[in-house]
């Protein structure tokens, strides 16, 4: 099962089809972490997979739950933008909410920097963003995670 993550593309969403074609074409789930600026439609017919997605700090006239919890293979996820966490000053708010339930991946946003971080058995996934990347690099990120028919999962971080 392959479900690609992105996040933070600001109502420009001319890379996608750049995405899409860097993987290989359909992924089985997409990922929308946040702050898509109305163009939540363009996302959902884009792909015929399932998409998922929630609002971020700028997605000021959205009605979308602020976050979801999904099942993506054998693993639990939490999917929220994570600015009501403070991602941008630490992780320790976000950890402590999705051991409280009992989640084993956190998918979130708002940073506009990717990450793969392994705590303790719990992952934090941050794809980054495709608009305005603030990394080093500043080229534009997303994560792709990969679970086989085992339940073994890879997390890897792409650039355009
Ligand atoms: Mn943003």
């Amino acid at each position: 099962m392959k479900i690609l993550v992105i996040s933070d593309t600001h109502g420009r969403d001319t890379l996608l089809g750049r995405v899409l074609s860097e993987i290989g074409g359909e992924p089985d789930m997409l990922v929308h972490c946040g702050d898509i600026e109305g163009h939540e439609a363009f996302y959902r017919k884009a792909v015929r997979c399932p998409v998922r997605m929630v609002p971020g700090n700028n997605d000021y006239f959205s009605n979308m739950p602020r976050e979801i919890q999904f099942e993506a293979g054998p693993h639990r996820v939490l999917l929220t933008h994570g600015h009501s966490y403070r991602v941008s000053l630490g992780l320790d708010y976000l950890v402590d909410e999705a051991l409280a339930r009992g989640v084993d991946v956190v998918m979130f946003g708002h940073t506009h920097r990717p990450l793969i971080e392994d705590f303790g058995g719990l992952m934090l996934i941050n794809p980054g963003s495709l608009t305005y990347p603030r990394q080093e690099n500043r080229r534009p990120s997303f994560i792709v995670m990969d679970t086989d028919e085992n339940g073994k999962t890879e997390y890897n971080i792409h650039y355009l």
